[in-house]
């Protein structure tokens, strides 16, 4: 059975102890490869071999720094095919969501800031005629990025693609859940002809390797996505470190339809925003609150569309909904389908796990769930459920659907639905989240600002924000 391995100084190394732990295929739920059970002693090592390595790549041209970046790019390119194969098998998703989604993502990600660093200038301040101050923008040294296992690749190239192109060198973790594409990639940086050190990716339990990630005393800045829980204890150890912190944590996103929406697109979009990913993406709308007047028919249309989800092998081409990513998480979901029946909630469509029968029979699937009939504080419409699960809610005016879409503690994105453009851009202005999308969901410019408020975390991705949270920036002033 194939063994994952550290990338560390260059090579691809057993960890330091030679343990490893199972890596199971969500849609079978049988073990098929080996992940590195690493320690603090592999990230030790892995620290070291990026300090060593940061003088000279720091030293390089961006030009140069950027012409290693589009070579791993074009990699990921030549692999998509691959690497989106080891991503279903991995982590659940459909194949061909990986294949025309994610892994171009990925070298997306990798050329945006291999071409960005190009263009990163310098500011400089003229006072007058007497004095001139120019901003330096220097790496910071070795970071931390720590990735998730829902959009395993696209998330982990999303965070090291700014920080390898502003100069740093870096420590990289994915999740212990979804380890191969990462491992993949590590091969693929070897064969483009990254430096030794330069990156480093140690596999292994986030409790266990997390910490010496996080607070190392050669770590300038960490770079994570995850559970807000993991977030906050990050927070807690690193922030009297003085680290630089980025955090992009949960959501529990509204959706927001509006009796004068485009109705069919409307629903389209809600069932994609619902269920892309089995649920299991930051920005899902899971709670979607209807106006009155369009309730039932929107509702009965949903719930249509929602049934024509096939659920099932990963691999086929006709799946629209995978394995959720693993069994713990699978429980998890599935608790929170009980809670909302506790709850005095109605199940309208799904609400059960899926056996699909052959090897799949003991693959954790569950059907895509809608719920109606809760109300708008219970936990069921509060806490992040992460899964294919989603809440239909009525509301009579503008006042009511914004009190109940800020009510929740995260406010990462949210989604509405008018064709009246005065209403979209007053009720865009008073929501509480980072990202507002009108009339579409998901549709991402890479130049924007990612990330959320509330407990859905701290500081933006994406864009110029990623270069500069990666560099320190010094002011010189010179008197003339
Ligand atoms: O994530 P964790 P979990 C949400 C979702 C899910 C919940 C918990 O609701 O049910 O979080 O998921 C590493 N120091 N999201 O527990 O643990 C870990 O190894 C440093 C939302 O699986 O946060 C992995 O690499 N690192 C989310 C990464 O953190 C630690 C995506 C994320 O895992 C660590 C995933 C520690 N002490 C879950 N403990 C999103 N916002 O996209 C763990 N890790």
């Amino acid at each position: 059975m194939q063994k994952i391995l550290n990338y560390i100084n260059g090579n691809l190394i057993e960890p330091h102890k030679g343990e490893f732990m199972d890596n199971i295929n969500p849609a079978t739920g049988k073990v098929y490869s080996f992940c590195p059970d690493s320690t603090s002693e592999d990230v030790e090592l892995a620290i070291q071999a990026a300090k060593a390595a940061f003088p000279s790549w720091s030293a390089k041209s961006a030009n140069d720094r950027s012409e290693i970046l589009l070579r791993l790019a074009n990699l990921i390119e030549k692999n998509n095919d691959k690497l989106a194969e080891a991503e279903s098998i991995d982590q659940g998703k459909p194949f061909w969501l990986a294949q025309k989604g994610e892994i171009p993502r990925a070298k997306a990600n990798i050329h945006f800031f291999a071409t960005a660093i190009e263009h990163f200038a310098s500011e400089a301040h003229p006072m007058g005629d007497h004095a001139i101050n120019y901003t330096l923008k220097t790496p910071l040294g070795v970071v931390s990025c720590i990735s998730p296992w829902n959009l395993p690749l696209y998330l982990f190239t999303w965070k090291i693609a700014p920080a390898l192109a502003a100069g740093n060198c870096v420590v990289a973790k994915p999740s212990e859940i979804t380890p191969m594409t990462a491992f993949l990639f590590s091969e693929l940086c070897i064969e483009a002809g990254l430096p030794a050190g330069v990156l480093n990716i140690v596999h292994g339990l986030g409790p266990k390797v997390g910490p010496t990630m996080t607070t190392h005393p050669d770590i300038k800045a960490v770079s994570f996505t995850g559970g807000t829980k993991t977030g906050a204890e990050i927070a807690r150890n690193a922030a009297p470190l003085f680290k630089k912190l980025s955090l992009e944590l949960g959501g529990k996103n509204p959706n927001i339809i509006f009796a004068d929406c485009d109705f069919k697109k409307a629903v389209a979009e809600s069932v994609r925003s619902s269920f892309t990913n089995q649920g299991e993406i930051c920005l899902c709308g899971s709670r979607i609150f209807i106006e009155r007047g369009i309730y039932e028919t929107f509702k009965t249309e949903f719930i249509n569309q929602t049934k024509l989800l096939k659920v099932g092998n990963p691999l086929a081409p006709d799946t629209k909904v995978g394995a959720i990513a693993s069994k713990v998480h699978f429980e998890k979901v599935l608790s929170y389908i009980d809670l909302a029946k506790e709850e005095g909630g109605t199940i309208l469509s799904g609400g059960n796990s899926v056996n699909v029968g052959g090897e799949f029979s003991e693959g954790y699937f569950i059907e895509p769930t809608v719920i109606e009939g809760l109300s708008f504080d219970c936990r069921t419409n509060q806490e992040e459920i992460f899964g294919p699960v989603v809440t239909l809610t009525p509301f009579d005016s503008e006042e009511e659907v914004l009190m109940m879409a800020n009510s929740t503690e995260y406010g990462l994105a949210a989604t509405i639905w008018t064709e009246n453009l005065t209403k979209a851009h007053r009720v865009s202005a008073q929501i509480k989240s980072g990202i507002v999308w009108i009339n579409c969901w998901l549709l991402r410019d890479l130049r924007t600002p990612f990330g959320g408020v509330k407990q859905s975390g701290v500081g933006r991705e994406g864009g110029w924000e990623a270069l500069r949270f990666f560099t320190e920036q010094k002011n010189v002033c010179i008197k003339l």
